[in-house]
């Protein structure tokens, strides 16, 4: 076992503190009675956990130097810190052989975890209470601002769990922009004001990235050379991956971006990446930083430094609403909802989700950046390939499968309600009112993706037509049973009465010509998977 500190005494009966790689703050639930003396920190690097989906290269090595900078620091606090490596001789690979072995090696009187963030872990960490040598203790996560139990006190009773109901809660609760119980402004949501497209020839801010020191050099080096065939380039790695650097990261973006944020939250263009976007979830999902500092942050940038209303509260919406919302939905819905499939969807992912080779140019774009940055928007990630996974009725199991290994912030409790609730309306209507579902219109209107295509946005049937414009007809077609009594897609529903016979027969032939040739790609893929990811 590797770098073991000598203080205090091996065979001594302290606390085995096992911290896992995306509970990496000192006031983590599990290290708040941390005894220095008498306590050892174990931390893991294991295969299974990089394994478990062929994660983004870019999330293992973020993870790994992340571990690997929180375990210094508490060595140099003076902390015992039993840290194994990847590559260490005996690593068993996984969680529960890690703390079998660490429990054999040091006599400690039980064990205290933090509760974490994955359903899979969670009934791993139920099987040790029955099967370790010692007490394993089970701390709340108090990284979130509403505890699991209170998210399942609100969500009792309710079919329908709406963001807006449950975010006004939270204002409330926190206290974050409120004067005297009442939303600063008058107005709880600002999202109206939120949705311009970015002007052609608009300067966007400098982005700060992070140059990898020699820590981190080594973890992305061991990913390169353990992890090859996994998705993802490491090239233009430069994620923030220590607390100095996160809270650096947040500074640059409350300075720079929090002014404009609001503005242009759902605007995309070729080649930019970030826009106005923080940046931050990867640290933010690790521990890096907290929900309540980022929060309170966004809350002073607006009470003291002038940010306008609608970029404070654009950005506090996001946190203290969608973030906290999908975590308690998560672990109220769990197990049962990730086996859901309101739409009865399973046509295979095509092969381009992981290629990018397709004449789709907003695929195309969203899934370079992606291969390149572990990193894609908000807004391109729900309205372009996730778009595309509704209409083009993508199985939601491969799709959120997908989605779990592409991005650096991906861990199941946020990647599973975004996906199968938000994205793909799986869940038949607990997360969202109506399925997102677009035609090439919106992203002509949020973009500059469409100049570059060598469909026609504008054609809604024929060879040149854009996909999206016949997939989504299509989709209204096949799914009018289970949503034309959906009093918010009346509006669609109305439309698609209106259409003649001869349109639908278009729109579905050129959906299924379309749609089929997926299929085909798909056929090919078997021996391309392994080279191009
Ligand atoms: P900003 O746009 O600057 O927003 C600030 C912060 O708000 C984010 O860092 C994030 O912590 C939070 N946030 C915003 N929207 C959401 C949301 N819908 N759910 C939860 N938190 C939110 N986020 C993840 O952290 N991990 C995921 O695996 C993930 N999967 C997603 C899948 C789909 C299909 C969609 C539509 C969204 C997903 N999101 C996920 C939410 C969101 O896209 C990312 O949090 C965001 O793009 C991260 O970039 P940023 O830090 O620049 O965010
Ligand atoms: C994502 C991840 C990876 C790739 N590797 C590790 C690891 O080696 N050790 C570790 O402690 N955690 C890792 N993680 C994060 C875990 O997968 C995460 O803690 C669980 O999914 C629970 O949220
Ligand atoms: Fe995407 Fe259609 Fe625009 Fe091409 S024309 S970029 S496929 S929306």
């Amino acid at each position: 076992m590797a770098s073991r500190q000598p203080r205090g005494t091996a065979g001594s009966t302290g606390v085995l503190r096992l911290v896992l790689g995306d509970q990496l703050n000192r006031r983590v639930s599990s290290l708040t009675d941390l005894d220095p003396d008498t306590d050892t920190v174990l931390m893991v690097e294991v295969r299974d956990e990089a394994t478990y989906v062929r994660h983004h290269k870019q999330k293992i090595a973020f993870l790994f130097a992340a571990m690997r900078h929180f375990a210094e620091e508490l060595r140099g606090e003076g902390v015992r810190v039993t840290y194994v490596r990847l590559t260490d001789d005996g690593n068993t690979g996984s969680f529960t052989g890690e703390l079998e072995r660490a429990l054999a090696a040091i006599a400690a009187s039980r064990v205290v975890v933090t509760e974490p963030g994955e359903w899979r872990v969670w009934e791993m960490m139920q099987a040790w209470r029955e099967t370790l040598p010692v007490p394993v203790e089970i701390r709340a996560d108090n990284r979130f601002l509403c505890p699991r139990e209170d998210f399942a006190k609100w969500a009792e009773g309710r079919h329908h769990l709406r963001m807006e109901t449950f975010y006004r809660g939270m204002r409330k609760r926190t206290g974050l922009l409120m004067e005297k119980g009442e939303p600063l402004g008058g107005r709880w949501n600002f999202d109206a004001e939120n949705r311009k497209r970015l002007p052609k020839g608009h300067r966007l801010p400098d982005r700060i990235g992070f140059q990898p020191d020699a820590v981190t050099r080594d973890a992305i080096a061991l990913v390169e050379r353990e992890f090859p065939d996994h998705f993802g380039d490491l090239a233009a790695f430069s994620w923030p991956v220590t607390r100095a650097d996160a809270l650096a990261a947040l500074r640059h973006f409350i300075a720079e971006c929090l002014p404009i944020f609001g503005d242009y939250q759902d605007a995309m263009k070729g080649g930019e990446p970030y826009l106005y976007h923080a940046l931050i979830s990867p640290a933010l999902n690790a521990g890096l930083l907290t929900a309540e500092e980022v929060c309170s942050a966004a809350e002073r940038a607006h009470l003291e430094d002038g940010v306008p209303l609608n970029c404070a509260e654009g950005f506090i919406r996001q946190i203290l609403g969608w973030r906290e919302y999908v975590r308690g939905l998560y672990w109220a819905r769990m197990p049962e909802y990730r086996d859901t499939n309101a739409l009865g969807a399973k046509r295979p992912l095509p092969w381009f989700y992981w290629s990018g080779e397709t004449e789709l140019n907003c695929i195309r774009e969203v899934v370079g950046q992606t291969r390149t940055h572990a990193y894609a928007h908000h807004i391109q990630r729900l309205m372009v390939t996730g778009n595309f996974a509704l209409i083009a009725g993508l199985d939601p199991a491969e799709v959120e499968e997908w989605y779990l290994v592409v991005f650096a912030d991906a861990y199941e409790w946020v990647e599973l309600p975004n996906v199968h609730g938000m994205v793909l309306w799986a869940d038949g209507g607990v997360m969202g009112s109506k399925p997102y579902a677009a035609s090439g219109a919106y992203i002509d209107r949020m973009s500059d993706y469409c100049r570059g295509c060598s469909y026609d946005v504008k054609i809604k049937t024929g060879p040149r037509a854009c996909p999206f414009n016949y997939l989504y007809w299509n989709f209204m077609i096949e799914n009018e049973g289970r949503l034309a009594g959906n009093p918010r897609m009346a509006m669609p529903y109305r439309t698609l009465a209106a259409m003649d016979e001869g349109r639908r027969a278009e729109i579905r032939r050129d959906a299924a010509h379309f749609l089929d040739s997926l299929s085909a790609d798909q056929d090919q893929s078997g021996a391309q998977v392994a080279s191009a990811t």
